[in-house]
């Protein structure tokens, strides 16, 4: 009897965790990574240096924003478009205190991946933001700069670092524009 018991608690439990976990799944689209370093570290010219973890940051202040993803490598193609659901940069440094004497922002990635903004560009516009949500689907967070080249909007971010010099991204270090507002014509094309 006891051991029957035990059973049918057992295959509950299995159900339930297969209904939880299938639940789960559900709303993460193709750029939800969960393998992904998960913490951001906001660091640098700032009082309080904070990690914030992914999760932390879907309980912030979020803004939705319409934005098409370019490449400068093909600039005619969009990549990825839609409504973009996340949080003001500005409001993920404002959090760290910043001391001033900022020139720029930082932002660094798992795979070695960075790129760049001046600070006074995020203080300015909101519509920079850190996505965690594409078109309603969970996607691994990362920097939505609508108007500007693929190449700012960095994914897998671990790290935002407020400076006093003029840092350069991956791209920016290569030569490409450092505001990478995109216009007609891809840089140099
Ligand atoms: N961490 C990381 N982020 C990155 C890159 C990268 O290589 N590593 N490439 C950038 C470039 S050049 C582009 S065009 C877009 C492409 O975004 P997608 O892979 O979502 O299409 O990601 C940007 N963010
Ligand atoms: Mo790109």
């Amino acid at each position: 009897m006891r051991k029957e018991i035990f059973g049918f608690l057992v295959l509950l439990l299995l159900i339930a965790g297969t209904y939880l976990l299938a639940k789960g799944e559900e709303k993460q689209g193709s750029d939800y990574i969960p393998s992904t370093a998960g913490v951001i570290q906001v660091t640098g010219l700032v009082e309080r240096p904070y990690n914030i973890t992914y999760d932390e940051l879907s309980k912030l202040p979020s803004k939705e924003v319409e934005a098409a993803l370019y490449c400068v490598g093909e600039p005619g193609k969009v990549r990825k478009n839609g409504t973009w659901k996340g949080v003001p940069l500005k409001t993920v440094l404002e959090l760290a205190k910043p001391t001033g004497g900022t020139y720029k922002v930082a932002l660094y990635a798992s795979d070695g991946f960075t790129t760049d903004f001046y600070l006074d560009t995020v203080m300015r516009d909101e519509d920079i933001i850190i996505a965690y949500e594409l078109n309603g689907e969970l996607i691994t967070p990362r920097i939505v700069a609508p108007g500007r080249w693929g190449y700012k909007w960095i994914k897998y971010l671990t790290k935002i670092e407020l400076v006093s010099y003029d840092f350069k991204g991956t791209w920016e270090s290569a030569g490409y524009p450092d505001d990478a507002y995109i216009t007609d014509q891809s840089p140099g094309g």
